[in-house]
């Protein structure tokens, strides 16, 4: 499993162009040769990269300054400088550029899993001194200093395509459930917010499909106010094809579970809150939860009959199958909607459209109270686990 950076500080700054050359032509029998030096070569670009087999931003923790180089100055006899090298930076899919001290949005390289963006330009080269002869200056004694490099200061933002996302009270099951499901072994214990960063895992469908599983912390009612984890995490199942939320029924509010889910969702983004979804209805193997999904699946046929509501035991391994299809219809569901894999398919088959997102940093200007074990610093991000699970090796 791979710490997982999802956050960073860049800044970025292209190369400056190469000073102009004042020089002139001295060679024997020539006299009076006339001006010769020339131009500066031009500064390196910064550009960024998106590489489809990264997954992480960690390339960014350890170095957060990146400068194309200045290009060459020019020389005596016309010659030019060379020219800067550029500084190219790797991306992993599903990066969102913004200016660190606005937060204004600067790119969204969207689902792009490759291709290649020159960000900022180098500075032009300057002028020898060859390019200001004239009838008047036959001797002229000026070049031009190259143009300065730009800098910017960058947040480069990842959000983890994530195909399902799981969202659920705090103890719902959630990790138990993507432990089943995937080679992901994230920690699972019987007391709320076990789980503080989100856990990827990979469901393996068949030899060509891959669905990525993203479990996040808890949400509670309050949540979009700060309360709990906060709802920082929504962001990494923002672009997922559907959701997954999964009610506890040992909860004794088990009833009101999905619509105080669904306005903590809505309060974030409304096209969270739009999304394909499901509901799973876990632990049904302890005593009186079949009569609670019994009264739980009539409630749905009342208020929400376009949801099917799947009741599940993770612990019993009941029903676990008819989920999986069900995550693998939406991800094909998505998939189909999107048009025909290939243009610029994402994981998943999504196509290149990313929707409008949400802008992060609100949803961040209050710090969650995390309690004890605050995650802090590096421990922030998320934990991947991109192995395949093999089929048939847990029963
Ligand atoms: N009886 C029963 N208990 C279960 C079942 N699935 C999970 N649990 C238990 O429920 C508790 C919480 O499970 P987690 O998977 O950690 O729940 P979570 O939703 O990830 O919780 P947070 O990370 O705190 O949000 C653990 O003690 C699990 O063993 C089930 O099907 N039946
Ligand atoms: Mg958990």
């Amino acid at each position: 499993m791979v710490k997982f950076a999802d956050e960073a500080l860049i800044t970025v700054t292209s190369g400056k162009g190469g000073n102009g050359c004042i020089a002139f032509r001295r060679e024997k029998y020539i006299p009076n040769g006339g001006p010769s030096g020339g131009d500066g070569g031009r500064g390196g670009d910064v550009i960024f990269e998106v590489k489809r087999n990264m997954r992480t931003l960690a390339n960014l923790r350890y170095r957060q300054t990146f400068k194309g180089k200045t290009g060459g100055d020019g020389e005596g006899s016309k010659r030019f400088g060379k020219d800067g090298e550029d500084c190219v930076i790797s991306l992993p899919p599903g990066c969102l550029l913004r200016d660190a001290d606005t937060g204004e949005l600067v790119h969204d390289f969207g689902l792009e899993d490759e291709g290649r963006l020159v960000f900022l330009k180098g500075g032009n080269g300057g002028w020898g001194n060859v390019h200001f002869k004239g009838p008047t200056n036959q001797a002229p004694r000026t070049a031009l200093p190259g143009q300065e490099g730009e800098t910017r200061r960058l947040r480069v933002e990842l959000n983890i395509i994530a195909d399902i996302g799981f969202v659920g009270f705090p103890n719902a099951g959630k990790s138990s459930l993507l432990d089943h499901f995937t080679n992901a072994r994230p920690k699972i214990a019987p007391y709320p917010f076990t789980t503080k960063i989100p856990n990827l895992g990979v469901l393996r469908v068949d030899d060509e499909q891959d669905i990525i599983l993203a479990d996040i912390p808890g949400i509670i009612e309050g949540a979009s106010e700060g309360l709990g984890l906060g709802i920082r995490f929504l962001k990494h199942i923002s672009r997922s094809a559907g959701l997954a939320f999964m009610i506890d029924l040992s909860d004794d509010g088990y009833l009101e579970s999905y619509d105080k889910l669904q306005a903590e969702l809505a309060n974030f983004s409304e096209e969270l809150a739009a999304k394909e979804r499901v509901v799973i209805a876990n632990k049904l193997d302890l005593p009186g939860a079949d009569e609670r999904l019994a009264e739980l699946r009539a409630r749905f046929a009342e208020s929400h009959p376009e949801i099917t509501v799947y009741g599940i035991s993770v612990h019993s391994r009941w029903h676990l199958d008819e989920v999986r299809d069900a995550f693998i219809r939406m991800v094909n569901e998505m998939a189909a909607q999107a048009g025909p894999v290939g243009e610029g398919s994402g994981i998943g088959g999504i196509r290149n459209q990313a929707p409008e997102v949400p802008d992060f940093m609100k949803a961040e200007l209050e710090e969650p109270d995390y309690g004890e074990d605050t995650p802090s610093g590096d421990d922030f991000g998320a934990t991947v686990s991109l192995n395949r699970k093999k089929r048939g090796k847990r029963k």
